[in-house]
């Protein structure tokens, strides 16, 4: 195991050395390709320090400085450094180094995908390439020429516009590529294959034309379409909402095959895995489209959030992160459905971030120390740095916050920066003080929120007790309270709204530990709390049924309708919890009763309200989880709405499954309102006319959509309606590993006493594959995370299985091997045999020899070693 230190922000320190330009020469020659780097370097101000250069997992062959080649005394060599010393004010260093891309699994660095030469150099991958001073603070102009063999790669990409083409005697072609935009050399990329081609242009609001092109594997141009429509979609977006336009001549994304997460925003070219690319309508899902639309435009964004202003350093890094996933989300929102977009994002936020920060691995959204950094890639980083500027949004408002970002342009264009920085500009362009706000990045944990109410009759007053508390974390014993703001709207018992003192719906700002908000209102009011989850909070108040039966349709709120509505699954389901005979209430059915009815009801936001509340969820809201009575609980809880509203559900499917296509956000809402009745139906005990629904739907459908609800609806009725229909769809789609991927997922959620086996035997499956990250995702990935009974089964046979996994991939992918891991080190609401039994596991995986550092950070914290 590499040392493994852990890095502090408090530490930081200014480059010793700047570079202005730096010049790369690759030869690709399959494991013996070549790097040479060429760069101007300059002391940074007054310094006599050394130049440390990382560097890993490549052979040195030559160092030169301005010119002449060093004898191997003048520098010092490590496992992972280049040290010079006694070094001039200015210097050229050319360094010529040999990398393996055909042997790296990491997919880190240089590496071979399927057959094509590409790199991924976030966070600190470039170091793998050639020895540098990996830091985003460390801006350069970059010149690459990539040398290859022509025939078998006809496409030569690098970042910015492409300067030169030669073709070489011997049969290799040379192309030249200049960035203009200076840059840190974690957003630097390569990439060379032979590909086919969708290209397009983009004519920007001031008249300059853009060529797009977008890069897939051969076969595969009926799948580009809709990430082009989403590209074009996005900068016209940008240019409309943020005032920001694009600025080189090109922009391309190329789909890779083995890929660690979704995408990647090097400047000019970005690559992506091609799940997040490639879909049509008979290969993808509706979700799919959508998780595309927002990751094309999520990577677009960064070329101003990211890429013309970047982070100092990696502690930084929601500076980037959390701002850019506020622009997607806003970008889905303003294309799609507002409400359900934001249903999408708070259950990520209930069902990972929270267990995020109530787990070993707890850090505020700008974390203070890092052993590896690619495990700071969260969900807390990523999704609650996004909460974070969306409640300076609402606090600043649309105009005030546009005016912060202009400000934030406009001092620090071309530059890499702090957290502090971005707040300064949204503070100094609205003049609101941002004071406490600021804590939100340095506090981590998930606040919780009280609130009483008392009504005094006589005053004519409503009074608001609300109190924040919050708890230690892992990683931060103290806290302190943070600016909360929390949105509030008043109803009478006849639903409508009432002007209470400040309006019928009101923001107000909980800045103490405790404080008391009076509204004058005449009647005793009804009243939603957290509307549109203003703050990342847990909100504790207990809503009565009778405030719910009235709130739920009077809430104009559509998001809101949904959150109560959850409220009052929970509120039940917790009682089936601790009493298995529990009678749930009619009020349940009464309200969706009448929502299904009501014509006027939002069909995708009723979709989403019929899904009862996930695994993850319900455990979100309990201090400590019995496995088996919450999977029971949630099924009595179906079942229950299956028996009292079966003709509703068949009728509401009937009149919403459609026989033809249509992608559009009305027909996307029909889809998925019927696919909701059908997974409904498909969990009753008893209702056998469903299996004809099932395979009916599954014969004759024409979209992957309705194709992979039939299928997970036949898992849930099982025997031989689903075995044929898997069937099926292997004969069908066997080949085609990223449509494979979908299957391979039903299988690993099945709850059967045989999981283990099933998943040894799709290993053998000739389209999975060890080393694709989306192959383990689909099969073990989904098991660990959504096979609630098999994976949490008494024996421990389940956190084995996956400890053997993660065994296997700590060598290969060390990346993936800590992102696989995060269900065994979030087990502490966990019952206590259950919690030995995973601590085994994580102690053996411990003492593997080669532990990454990735693995051990995670462990080490989680057996607090
Ligand atoms: N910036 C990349 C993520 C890099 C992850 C490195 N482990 C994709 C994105 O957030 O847009
Ligand atoms: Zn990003």
């Amino acid at each position: 195991m590499t040392a493994a230190r852990a890095k502090y922000l408090k530490d930081y320190t200014v480059p010793p050395f700047l570079v202005d330009e730096v010049e790369l020469v690759f030869e690709l020659n399959g494991e013996q390709t070549i790097v040479t780097s060429t760069a101007q370097y300059k002391r940074n101000g007054q310094n006599n320090a050394d130049l440390v250069l990382n560097g890993e997992h490549q052979k040195l062959l030559q160092v030169s400085l301005d010119g002449q080649v060093l004898a191997q005394e003048k520098y010092q060599l490590t496992e992972e450094t280049l040290t010079l010393t006694e070094l001039p004010e200015q210097f050229t260093l050319t360094i010529k180094s040999q990398i393996d891309p055909v042997n790296n699994t990491a997919l880190e660095g240089l590496y071979l995908s399927a057959g094509a030469y590409c790199t991924q150099c976030e966070a600190e991958g470039f170091r793998r390439i050639t020895y540098y001073q990996d830091r985003p603070d460390v801006l350069a102009k970059f010149t690459t020429h990539i040398i290859a063999d022509r025939k078998n790669f006809p496409y030569l990409l690098s970042n910015g516009n492409k300067v030169s083409e030669a073709e070489l005697e011997d049969g290799r072609s040379k192309v030249t590529w200049f960035d203009p935009y200076k840059k840190p050399c974690y957003l630097f990329a390569l990439v060379a294959g032979d590909f086919d081609v969708l290209r397009d242009v983009y004519t920007t609001k001031n008249g300059r034309n853009v060529t797009l092109e977008l890069f897939v594997d051969k076969g595969n141009l009926k799948r580009a379409p809709h990430a082009m429509t989403s590209l074009k979609q996005a900068m016209a977006w940008d240019e409309s909402r943020f005032n920001l336009e694009y600025d080189l001549d090109i922009y391309m994304i190329v789909a890779v095959d083995f890929f660690n997460m979704g995408a990647m925003e090097n400047k000019g070219l970005n690559v992506f895995n091609s799940k997040c690319v490639l879909a049509d309508s008979d290969s993808a899902t509706d979700n799919d489209y959508l998780s595309i639309e927002s990751i094309v435009g999520h990577e677009y964004f960064h070329n101003w959030t990211g890429n013309r202003v970047t982070c100092r350093d990696w502690f930084q890094l929601s500076l980037k992160e959390g701002l850019t996933v506020f622009r997607d989300q806003e970008f889905s929102m303003d294309l799609g459905s507002r409400a359900v977009n934001r249903i999408q994002q708070v259950k990520v936020m209930r069902e990972h971030q929270f267990a995020e920060d109530a787990s070993p691995m707890s850090h505020p959204i700008r974390p203070e120390s890092v052993i590896e950094m690619n495990n700071f890639y969260t969900v807390t980083v990523y999704d609650k740095g996004a909460e974070v500027i969306r409640m300076m949004h609402s606090i600043l408002g649309e105009d005030r916050f546009q005016q912060g970002m202009q400000l934030y342009f406009s001092r620090h264009d071309g530059q890499a920066v702090t957290c502090d920085d971005f707040v300064a500009a949204m503070e100094d362009a609205s003049g609101v003080d941002l004071t406490q706000f600021r804590l939100w990045y340095s506090q981590s944990g998930t606040p919780v929120v009280e609130v009483e109410e008392a009504y005094l009759a006589a005053e004519n007053k409503l009074k608001l007790t609300i109190k924040q508390s919050n708890p230690p974390t892992a990683d931060q014993k103290i806290k302190q309270p943070l600016h909360i703001p929390i949105n509030i709207a008043f109803f009478n018992t006849a639903g409508e709204a009432i002007d209470v003192s400040g309006g019928a719906e009101q923001v107000v700002n909980l800045t103490e530990a405790e404080q008391t908000f009076e509204f004058s209102t005449e009647v005793k009011p009804y009243f939603s709390l957290l509307r549109d989850f203003s703050a990342p909070v847990k909100l504790v108040y207990q809503y009565s049924d009778d405030a719910l039966a009235c709130l739920i349709p009077a809430e104009s709120s559509q998001y809101t309708k949904w959150e109560l509505m959850q409220n009052l699954y929970i509120k039940h389901i917790t009682q089936g919890i601790k009493d298995s005979s529990y009678q749930y209430p009619s009020i349940i059915c009464d309200i969706l009763a009448a929502l299904i009815q009501d014509a006027s009801t939002d069909k995708a936001l009723l979709a989403e309200i019929l899904k009862v509340p996930s695994f993850a969820s319900i455990m979100e809201t309990m201090d400590t989880v019995d496995v088996d009575a919450v999977i029971q609980a949630r099924k009595s809880l179906e079942q229950f709405i299956i028996k009292n509203l079966n003709d509703q559900l068949v009728s509401c499917y009937n009149k919403n499954h459609a026989q033809t296509y249509e992608y559009h956000q009305d027909a996307i809402a029909k889809r998925a309102l019927a696919n909701s009745c059908l997974l409904l139906l498909a969990a009753s005990d008893e209702n056998n006319d469903v299996r004809t629904i099932i395979e009916t739907q599954y014969q004759n459908s024409d979209n992957m959509t309705d194709t992979l609800a039939a299928m997970q609806a036949a898992s849930l009725v099982g025997g031989s309606l689903f075995k044929d229909i898997m069937q099926s769809f292997d004969e069908k789609w066997r080949g085609d590993a990223l449509v494979m991927d979908k299957w391979f997922s039903v299988h690993a959620r099945c709850d059967s006493e045989q999981i283990l086996q099933n998943l040894d035997e799709l290993q053998n499956h000739p389209d999975f594959n060890w080393n694709n990250p989306n192959r383990v995702r689909a099969l073990i990935a989904q098991f660990a995370m959504f096979n609630h009974s098999q994976f949490h089964h008494k024996s421990g046979r389940g956190y084995q299985y996956l400890g053997r996994v993660i065994e296997r991939l700590n060598t290969s992918n060390p990346q993936i091997a800590a992102r696989m891991i995060t269900p065994l080190i979030q087990f502490k609401k966990l019952d206590e045999p259950r919690q030995v039994l995973i601590k085994a596991e994580l102690s053996r995986l411990f003492e593997l020899d080669n532990l990454s550092k990735d693995l051990y950070e995670k462990i080490s914290k989680t057996l607090d070693l």
